[in-house]
């Protein structure tokens, strides 16, 4: 008959082991989710800025302003960056929008009229092009969690926008990666994807980088990206990683430090 055995020192030791080649330190970059349909049209009074119209489950802090702590927009809608974020680069061509652009909220005055929206973007990018768009620099005093909130679809024409995926991944400190995640094929209508950098550290570099997944030649664009914090994982987050041994001491150390 098999009797189960107990944990031996073995196991104790090769979790240790384990913890210690990956310090707790490490950044992640973890794919969150979507909004879609986020502004419907000109001067609609709900928008990524107005404040619970509409709901926006995937805001971090709960307090349905997309971008409470900065942002950094294509065009001329403007940027205001975190104290946390020490540099941001755009390296694609920027374009101010036009009368077939989304308007989407003011940051300035979001219960005003919406401003015109604008993109960084790479027309005719070949089959397989990677592409980055935005180097993301963390500085001090960044969050446990820094969540992204990155526009798309807002331009005047949808035709091709389909296949495209997105990636968030560090260079620099580490090398966390969301891996590529398929967008929701375009319909001129503002959508949002959300992504999450946990454990950041002052130095830490992460680039977004966009991908034509198709056959044929794509327009790659992106609209802008808002900027989100929270001390520890949400609790659906936490009650994950308390399932997963090691994952659960790195919860405990940010209990303990929060
Ligand atoms: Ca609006
Ligand atoms: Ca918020
Ligand atoms: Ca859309």
């Amino acid at each position: 008959m098999n009797v189960p055995s107990l944990p031996g020192k073995g196991l104790f030791a090769s979790l240790s082991a384990s913890v210690l080649a990956f310090p707790l330190t490490a950044a992640t970059v973890t794919y969150v989710g979507s909004q879609l349909s986020m502004e419907t049209y000109s001067n609609d009074p709900a928008g990524w800025r107005s404040a619970g119209d509409p709901d926006k489950p995937l805001d971090i802090d709960s307090n349905g302003v997309l971008g409470t702590d900065g942002y950094y927009m294509a065009g001329s809608v403007g940027e205001s960056l975190p104290g946390y974020i020490s540099d941001i680069t755009a390296h694609m061509a920027n374009y101010g929008g036009n009368a077939g652009y989304a308007q989407i909220d003011n940051p300035l005055d979001a219960s005003g009229n919406d401003v015109v929206s604008g993109s960084w973007y790479m027309n005719g990018a070949a089959a397989g092009t990677e592409s980055d768009f935005l180097t993301i620099t963390v500085g001090a005093d960044a969050p446990e969690s820094i969540r992204l909130s990155m526009l798309w679809d807002n331009t005047d024409n949808s035709f091709g926008l389909t296949e495209i995926q997105i990636r968030v991944y560090q260079t620099t400190g580490g090398t966390a990666d969301s891996g590529f995640q398929r967008l929701t094929a375009g319909d001129a209508v503002t959508d949002w994807y959300f992504f999450d950098i946990d454990n950041a550290q002052a130095g830490d570099v992460f680039k977004v980088q966009l991908k034509n997944n198709n056959t044929g030649n794509r327009n790659l664009l992106l609209g802008g990206v808002a900027f989100d914090g929270a001390l520890v994982p949400e609790p659906a987050t936490s009650g994950l990683l308390m399932g997963v041994g090691a994952g659960g001491l790195i919860w405990f150390y940010r209990r303990k430090r929060s």
